[in-house]
C-alpha cells in the first residue's frame, strides 16, 4: 500500500528516525521502559518506539474509532475528539488510521433530504492527513442511525434508490483520494445468514440487487478507495459469515467492484475467543479480498469495586493479542482497528449493563496489558512480515 511508505518515510525525519528500532535488533529488548538499547526511558517518553503506529510493520495500519456522536452525546461531556486535548495528543501519536465513530453516518452527514453537514467528517479527515494517518470510512449502506426524514419518508423506488445514489456518490466524492478503505454495507446479513430485509429500508424496499449498486457508485465516486463488507459476529466461519462467503463470490462473479471483508471484533471475555479468526479471515484472502479487523473491543464483567482483576487484565491482553495475531497471520489482513483506546469513551458501559474495561487504555489513559500486548505483537510481527 503505497500511502503507508509514504506516511513513514515522510515523518520519520533523520533524528526521529534514530529512535526506531534497528533492524536485527532483538525485539525483547524493548519494553514500555527500555529502549532498543537496553537503556532506560522515562515511562511517559515520546520516543517513538514507544507508540503502537511506530511498532507497525510497514503497510500495516493499526486504527481506533474517533470519539463522537452517538452514545457520546447523552453523557456528560464535551465532545471528545474536538474537546479533549489530552485524547487527540494520543490518537494522533499512536494510531495510523482513523475511523469516525459516528460522525459519517447517515444522520450526521445527511440531516435533511437536501441538506448534508460535512463539519466533524472534514475535521476527522483533515486531523487525519495532519498526522500522516489513513482514514476508514464508516458507513454507507445500514439499517441503523439513519435519519427519520429517511426511515419516516414516503419515498417511491426510483426516489429512495436516487436518494441512495446521490448520497454514496456526494459522500465518497468529497473525500476522494483521502479514504484508504469504506464500509460500503454494514450489517446487512442476520445471526442466521439472512439478508436483513425487515429492517434495513435499503434491502426491504429495493431488494438484494442495492448491495451491487452501493459497490458501484461508491467505486465510481473513488476508484482509489477499497470498498467492504463489514459485519460483527462474523469472526468465526459460521453461518453469517458463510453468507458473506457466498455473496462474495457472487459479487466478484459478476464484476462488482467488491475488494474487502471486515470483521468487527466486538468481544467479551463471557465468551471464549473466536479461534477460527485467521481461517475465516484467511478464506476471504484467497477469495483475492483484502481483509481487516476494524472495531475491536474485549468488554468483561466489571467486579462492584469499579476495577478489573489482573486476571481479568491478562484474559483481556490475551484476546487483543490473538486478535491482532490472526489479521498479521493473513498476508491481505493489513488494517487493524480498535473501537476507542480508552474507556472513558467506550460505548461498551452505555449498551451493556456491569460490563466495560473493554478497551486498551484506562479512563485517564493508563496503559492496560491489552496496550502491551497490541505493541509487542505488532512489534514481534515487523521482524516476522518485515
Ligand atoms: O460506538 C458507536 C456508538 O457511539 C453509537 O451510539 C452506536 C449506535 O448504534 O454505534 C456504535 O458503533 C457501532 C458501529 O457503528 C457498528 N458496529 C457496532 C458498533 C458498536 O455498537
Amino acid at each position: 500500500m503505497q500511502p503507508i511508505r509514504f506516511v513513514t518515510a515522510t515523518l520519520a525525519t533523520a533524528a526521529t528516525a534514530a529512535l526506531l528500532l534497528p533492524l536485527g535488533a532483538a525485539p525483547a529488548a524493548a519494553d514500555r521502559h527500555h529502549g532498543p538499547d537496553g537503556r532506560h526511558t522515562p515511562p511517559h517518553s515520546n520516543a517513538k518506539f514507544d507508540r503502537l503506529r511506530w511498532a507497525a510493520p510497514e503497510d500495516f495500519v493499526i486504527g481506533t474509532a474517533v470519539a463522537g456522536g452517538g452514545h457520546h452525546l447523552e453523557q456528560d461531556y464535551p465532545d471528545p475528539f474536538t474537546s479533549d486535548g489530552r485524547y487527540r495528543r494520543v490518537l494522533a501519536q499512536q494510531f495510523s488510521s482513523v475511523s469516525p465513530e459516528n460522525q459519517m453516518k447517515w444522520e450526521y452527514l445527511h440531516p435533511e433530504r437536501d441538506r448534508y453537514d460535512f463539519a466533524m467528517a472534514d475535521r476527522i479527515v483533515d486531523f487525519a492527513e495532519r498526522n500522516g494517518q489513513v482514514v476508514r470510512g464508516h458507513t454507507l449502506l445500514w439499517h441503523s442511525q439513519n435519519p427519520a426524514w429517511l426511515e419516516e419518508g414516503d419515498f417511491t423506488d426510483a426516489e429512495l434508490r436516487e436518494i441512495l445514489r446521490d448520497h454514496i456518490t456526494t459522500v465518497v466524492g468529497r473525500y476522494s483520494g483521502r479514504i484508504h478503505q469504506w464500509d460500503v454495507t454494514n450489517e446487512i446479513f442476520d445471526e442466521a445468514g439472512n439478508l436483513r430485509t425487515e429492517d434495513n429500508i435499503w434491502l426491504r424496499e429495493l431488494g438484494p440487487g442495492v448491495i451491487a449498486d452501493a459497490f458501484r457508485w461508491a467505486h465510481e465516486a473513488d476508484p482509489h478507495a477499497e470498498l467492504f463488507l463489514n459485519d460483527y459476529g462474523v469472526e468465526e466461519v459460521n453461518a453469517k459469515s458463510d453468507a458473506y462467503y457466498e455473496l462474495s463470490q457472487q459479487l466478484l462473479a459478476d464484476g462488482v467492484p467488491l475488494h474487502g471483508f471486515s470483521t468487527q471484533a466486538h468481544l467479551s471475555l463471557n465468551y471464549p475467543f473466536p479461534a477460527g479468526l485467521e481461517e475465516n479471515l484467511r478464506r476471504f484472502d484467497d477469495l483475492g479480498l483484502a481483509t481487516a479487523v476494524t472495531e475491536m473491543d474485549v468488554r468483561m464483567n466489571v467486579p462492584e469495586n469499579g476495577r478489573p482483576t489482573a486476571a481479568q487484565l491478562r484474559e483481556q491482553a490475551d484476546y487483543y493479542r490473538q486478535g491482532l495475531a490472526a489479521c498479521l497471520a493473513v498476508e491481505g489482513c493489513d488494517s487493524f482497528t480498535i473501537w476507542g483506546f480508552t474507556d472513558k469513551y467506550s460505548w461498551v458501559p452505555v449498551f451493556f449493563e456491569g460490563e466495560g474495561s473493554a478497551t486498551v487504555m484506562t479512563d485517564d489513559y493508563t496503559r492496560k496489558p491489552a496496550y502491551h500486548a497490541l505493541w509487542s505483537t505488532l512489534k514481534r510481527a515487523e521482524y516476522d512480515r518485515g
